[in-house]
């Protein structure tokens, strides 16, 4: 895609095959409204090449495919991202991107099959495409931490301020990032982890 230049971080993409001391796998979603990132997030943190299911958007979309706020923006996906990112020489994350058209949402349901958290990436253009995805992790019970993607043009809320108008409780992590930037979208993926550590930890006291 057209991001991928000077601000992608340069690494290598040759880790095809699973370290041998790999011990445990994590299956982690990457999900958000429409052009929010998400293909691009896991495209940048990706240690494989990742998979992708993007259809060039046509005019078949025109007034079907809500392309504000992404004007450049020439696909979308249709069914699924996927890709891969060693956090030790024991951990992997298998990171799976949704589609974030509402028409294809019916995918959800096998995408989150075993999956442990989720990264809830959002717009400040739009927050509003964020509702219904936060919605429907909260309906599923699924542990989640919310990524403000910085788009250049996008509005600067205070992390606070983001939590109301998310109506998010406190203990859920926002984290700002730049989804086109490994580092950064390795962070998000960092956050979730010690978020879903600290759950787990509450859970065993408890
Ligand atoms: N400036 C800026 N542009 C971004 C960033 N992330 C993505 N983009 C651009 O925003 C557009 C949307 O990115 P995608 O990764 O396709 O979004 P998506 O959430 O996968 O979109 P759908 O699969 O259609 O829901 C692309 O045209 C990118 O060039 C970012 O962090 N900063
Ligand atoms: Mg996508």
């Amino acid at each position: 895609m057209d991001f991928k230049g000077s601000d992608t971080i340069p690494g290598p993409r040759t880790e095809d095959h699973l370290p041998h001391t790999a011990q445990a796998a994590v299956k982690i979603v990457i999900v958000g409204g429409f052009g929010v990132g998400k293909t691009t997030m896991v495209g940048s943190v990706s240690e494989i090449r990742p998979l992708t299911t993007e259809e060039t958007m046509t005019q078949a979309g025109i007034g079907v495919d809500d392309n504000f706020g992404s004007e450049t923006k020439t696909a979308t996906t249709v069914a699924m991202d996927f890709g891969r990112i060693s956090i030790t020489d024991q951990l992997v994350l298998y990171l799976f991107g949704t589609p974030g058209q509402e028409r294809f949402w019916f995918l959800w349901n096998g995408l989150f099959e075993g999956a442990l958290g989720a990264v809830v990436l959002i717009d400040t253009r739009r927050l509003e495409v964020s509702f219904d995805v936060i919605g429907r992790l909260e309906e599923r019970g699924v542990p989640f931490v919310v990524a403000v993607n910085s788009f250049p043009d996008g509005p600067r809320y205070p992390i606070p301020e983001l939590r109301t108008a998310l109506d998010l409780a406190d203990e859920i992590p926002i984290i700002e990032c730049d989804a086109r930037r490994r580092a950064s979208s390795r962070d998000v993926l960092m956050t979730l982890l010690r978020f879903l550590h600290s759950l787990a930890r509450a859970k065993a006291r408890a």
